[in-house]
């Protein structure tokens, strides 16, 4: 129980630490949607929330993912296709900007196969002011509900 008690305090603090900087963008509601097949890319999702200023999400990765590109969904008529956000992504202050199904997107390539359904998964955020964040995404299903 002792143990039990330590792990409690120690996330209570990190909790605290997430919430305390309204001074800059921060991340929130991150999650990864697991694709069904291993093989085939990922999908993640969250909120940027814009600080004071003016800044630009350049880059998302993960210590446990090969590669990590933003992308864009677009539908012309009947199609369905993406775009990668190459420039990286304006998250102008005090606004929010979604990454979220049908929209602006990360996709993860190649997940370290002992990420699983119901673990976390890291992201790091790197923004053109220097700022660098990180979110813990918790792994969803394919097709779950949220
Ligand atoms: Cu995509």
């Amino acid at each position: 129980m002792r143990a039990l008690g330590l792990i409690g305090a120690v996330s209570a603090i990190a909790l605290a630490g997430c919430a305390a900087k309204p001074t800059e963008p921060t991340v929130a509601d991150a999650i990864v949607r697991m694709a069904a097949n291993p093989k085939a890319p990922s999908a993640g999702y969250f909120t940027l929330k814009g600080g004071p200023k003016d800044d630009t999400l350049l880059t998302v990765t993960s210590p446990v993912v090969i590669r990590v590109e933003m992308h864009e969904s677009m539908t012309g008529g009947n199609m369905a296709s993406m775009k990668p956000l190459d420039g990286g992504v304006v998250v102008p202050a005090n606004s929010d900007v979604k990454f979220e199904p049908g929209g602006k997107h990360i996709m993860l390539y190649n997940i370290n196969p002992g990420m699983k359904v119901g673990q976390t998964m890291r992201l790091d955020f790197v923004f053109a002011s220097g700022l660098q964040l990180s979110a813990y995404a918790p792994l969803r299903a394919a097709g779950s509900a949220e």
